[in-house]
């Protein structure tokens, strides 16, 4: 079982108008192109990392990055940087970037495209796992996945590539976009991606060379809404595979009665009974069992979108920006580092001119 998260970025900042503004920012088409893939992705796992990748999101002086402070909750049993990262080495799917810029170290008008790699297209000059055939789900195959952040590596951009453009600055070798809405593409779970948009986003990049990004981050903010309809079923979806990773003892993808009995090591039968009673003695189960305890609310034996409501996230997962500025809290601030090293793709956009100007 693997947990796979990525994130894709789609902006379209607003153009400012007239172009009277002084802050207005216009994408400098006479820049060169560099082409990256990012190799790492770092999800923030306690509240002091958050601080790493958070922005003002609203713009009040203060930067924020509620979510962030959340999944550290779920770090404590799920390895979530650990599954992320699996998943980039194995391919599934490639998070490209493409930078348009007059320089690295200072330069306005730098353009900044996210574009998700096709992930049914991998390389094939250099293949992510090996050796030729391996499956990196089976246990029983060793893989050496990864080939495909050699920083060489040639990827195929399909037609229909979600691709996005941002423009900002870059300042002391530190490029920061423009505001805008970043659509994020998230696969928590194998096969459902959930598309996730950030609003009121930058995206950054630092220690920037023709081949690679030192430090990146991203990050904006989701409005409740998605909260309520994509991630929090999506995270009752990760609790409760990692639950069943270990107590699904029949193989049949659920954890039934007997199931959570075997391995709390209880012989009762009420939910509540069963987690009092846990007797445990094998660790790996007892994990297991202590997890399900913890983020099952109900009298049922698997964790769902309202055991996650209900549980000890619950409370954390509200908004904490208001970003249509009506007095009322509407979006939940989350942002994400992530490092890249060189790659080769025709870039959907940046590859040709592009017109694009944003507030700054
Ligand atoms: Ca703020
Ligand atoms: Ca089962
Ligand atoms: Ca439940
Ligand atoms: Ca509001």
């Amino acid at each position: 079982m693997k947990y796979l998260l990525f994130l894709s970025a789609s902006v379209m900042a607003a153009c400012g108008g007239g172009g009277t503004s002084s802050t207005e920012i216009c994408l400098d088409n006479s820049g060169s192109l560099t082409t990256y893939v990012a190799n790492k992705l770092i999800i923030p796992t306690d509240a002091l990392s958050a601080e790493d990748f958070e922005f003002d999101v609203d713009g009040d002086g203060e930067a924020e990055n509620a979510l962030g402070d959340i999944l550290g909750l779920a770090s404590s049993a799920i390895d979530v940087n650990g599954s992320v990262n699996t998943a980039l080495a194995e391919g599934t799917p490639h998070l490209l970037l493409a930078m348009k810029a007059t320089g690295f170290s200072t330069a306005k008008g730098t353009g900044m495209e996210v574009i998700v790699g096709d992930t049914a297209t991998f390389p094939t000059d250099n293949p992510p796992c090996t050796p030729a055939g391996c499956d990196p789900d089976d246990m029983t195959m060793t893989c050496t996945c990864g080939g495909h952040l050699n920083g060489s590596t040639t990827f195929t951009v399909a037609g229909n590539t979600a691709s996005n453009l941002l423009v900002g600055n870059t300042i002391g070798g530190n490029f920061v976009s423009a505001q805008g809405t970043i659509d994020l593409s998230i696969e928590i779970t194998p096969g459902t991606p959930i598309d996730i948009s950030l609003k009121n986003a930058r995206i950054e990049a630092k220690q920037i060379s023709e081949t690679t990004i030192g430090a990146g981050r991203l990050g904006g903010a989701i409005l409740q809404t998605d909260i309520e309809a994509t991630l929090i079923p999506q995270i009752a979806n990760l609790m409760n595979s990692s639950v069943t990773d270990e107590c699904d003892l029949d193989g049949d993808g659920i954890s039934q009665e007997a199931e959570i009995q075997a391995c709390c090591g209880s012989t009762e039968t009420d939910p509540d009974e069963i987690c009092k009673s846990a007797n445990q003695t094998n660790p790996t189960n007892q994990d297991a069992c202590d997890f399900y305890c913890m983020w099952n609310t109900d009298d049922d034996f698997n964790i769902a979108a309202q055991d996650v409501k209900d549980g000890p996230a619950g409370a954390f997962l509200s908004p904490d920006v208001d970003l249509d500025g009506d007095g009322t809290k509407d979006a939940m601030s989350f942002g994400i580092g992530y490092e890249a090293v060189g790659a080769v793709f025709t870039a959907p956009k940046l590859s040709a001119d592009q017109t694009l100007c944003a507030a700054d």
